[in-house]
């Protein structure tokens, strides 16, 4: 069998030694040391790191790039954020919303991201977020796998006419179910909230992605919520709770407890690190909380985390690139992950533990017969991944190569270099 692109001397991520990888067409046709082949298209790769794409399992692609209109977010605060944004919602119209939205994307792309969960607010009677990221999702499907969640940023009951747009969103093809119990009205109908998310995810056979306790309150515990919800309906990996920053401001009498009911559950967590190290704590004075879920935890006792970008460049946050090696590093800090297994963990928590949440397990990865998607990158293992923050040389997207990036290159001036040859950032470092 012939190879329409051959990579030579890959390594990869959990394999002792180098290997080649085949790939005809859009698929992986053959992984061992030294194939005889013959290739359309042959790169020797001098044993750089290949891997599964990186996967963006927490985004606003709807909010994306539209940090300081009308207003910039001067108390960084959450609730700002979502004050500017029901302003700035009321101009949403569907090319605004599809530009923003595939210039994100290919930003993305860029950095090796194949795989992408964007939420959708739909507490705005026109739904225009929602239809216009539809489109969007069907026209990038060639190159970007996206996921669209129908989150009512608003609350589903924070007004009377929510409850029904959600449905309606449901109707017109969103994919996940979301929701934001902690910024409903009232305890109850926060509770409440949840219950119905479950019987819509399962009247309409979809996933569920909730904004689960964004807050340094220790009393918001819809988690727990979730948890009986998964358990009863057997929904388990069908279910992610995203932020639950106020499972670091549990005493931990209580989350020894929950942590117990959250492994008979099976639900994948999604921590926003990034975004959450600025957005919480802004009420404490000192000593001030890192208002991020117990990310160390949560893996060590063996449940799915998946780390997400949250914004880029919004009304809750300004910065942000759509690079998760960025996200990685940061969890790596906020979540005290410093360890050698740990920082490979988080490089898991933004690639396979990202495939995860998204539940496309059966088609990622590096293996025979899966299509093949994967990246390139400037670094040998994952820990020289993040330390270097390396750049993603080459992105492959369904067997095609969709983006390649040049790294740095670093020249001393004559007099001070011991060598004329350029010298990479990589081989600086
Ligand atoms: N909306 C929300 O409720 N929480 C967030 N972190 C963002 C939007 C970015
Ligand atoms: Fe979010």
């Amino acid at each position: 069998m012939d190879a329409t692109l051959l990579l030579r001397g890959a390594q990869l991520i959990d394999r002792e030694g180098l290997v080649d990888i085949a790939i005809a067409d859009d698929r992986i046709v053959a992984i061992a040391p030294d194939l005889r082949m013959v290739a359309v298209t042959e790169w020797d790769l001098g044993g750089q790191l290949v891997s599964a794409p990186f996967v963006e399992s927490h985004i606003h692609l709807d909010s994306a790039l539209t940090a300081g209109e009308p207003r910039w977010n001067r108390s960084g605060t959450l609730f700002e954020g979502i004050e500017i944004w029901r302003d700035r919602k009321q101009q949403l119209t569907m090319a605004d919303v599809k530009n923003r939205a595939v210039q994100a994307l290919k930003q993305q792309a860029s950095y090796g991201v194949l795989y992408v969960r964007s939420h959708a607010d739909v507490s705005e009677r026109s739904l225009t977020a929602l239809k216009g990221l539809l489109e969007v999702r069907e026209a990038v499907k060639d190159w970007m796998t996206l996921q669209v969640v129908a989150f009512p940023q608003d609350g589903l009951y924070g007004s009377e006419k929510n409850e029904a747009l959600m449905e309606e969103a449901l109707k017109l093809g969103a994919d996940v179910v979301g929701g934001i119990p902690h910024y409903e009205m009232t305890r109850e109908d926060g509770v409440r909230s949840v219950e119905k998310i479950f019987e819509l995810a399962q009247r309409y056979d979809r996933l569920i992605d909730v904004h689960c306790d964004e807050i340094d309150d220790p009393q918001s515990r819809f988690l727990e919520v979730m948890a009986a919800c998964s358990i009863r309906s057997g929904m388990k990996h069908r279910v992610t709770a995203s932020h639950t920053t106020a499972f670091g401001s549990y005493d931990d009498a209580y989350a020894l407890k929950l942590m117990g009911f959250l492994k008979r559950s099976h639900i994948n967590f999604t921590a926003n690190p990034l975004i959450n190290i600025t957005l919480q704590g802004r009420t404490d004075t000192y000593p001030k909380r890192r208002g991020v879920t117990r990310v160390k935890e949560l893996w060590q006792n063996g449940l799915n985390v998946s780390l997400g970008h949250d914004c880029i460049q919004d009304p809750w946050y300004s910065l942000g690139t759509g690079n998760l090696l960025a996200v990685a590093e940061m969890a790596v800090h906020v979540c005290q992950m410093t360890g050698m297994e740990e920082i490979e963990a988080c490089f898991e928590m933004v690639t396979a533990g990202g495939a995860k949440t998204l539940n496309v397990t059966d088609e990622y990865g590096i293996e025979v017969g899966k299509p093949a998607n994967l990246i390139v990158l400037d670094a040998q293992s994952p820990y020289e991944a993040i330390l270097k923050r390396a750049t993603v040389k080459a992105v492959i997207s369904r067997g095609q190569v969709l983006v390649e990036t040049i790294p740095p290159v670093v020249r001393w001036a004559n007099q001070m270099g011991q060598s004329k040859e350029p010298v990479t950032r990589a081989e600086r470092s």
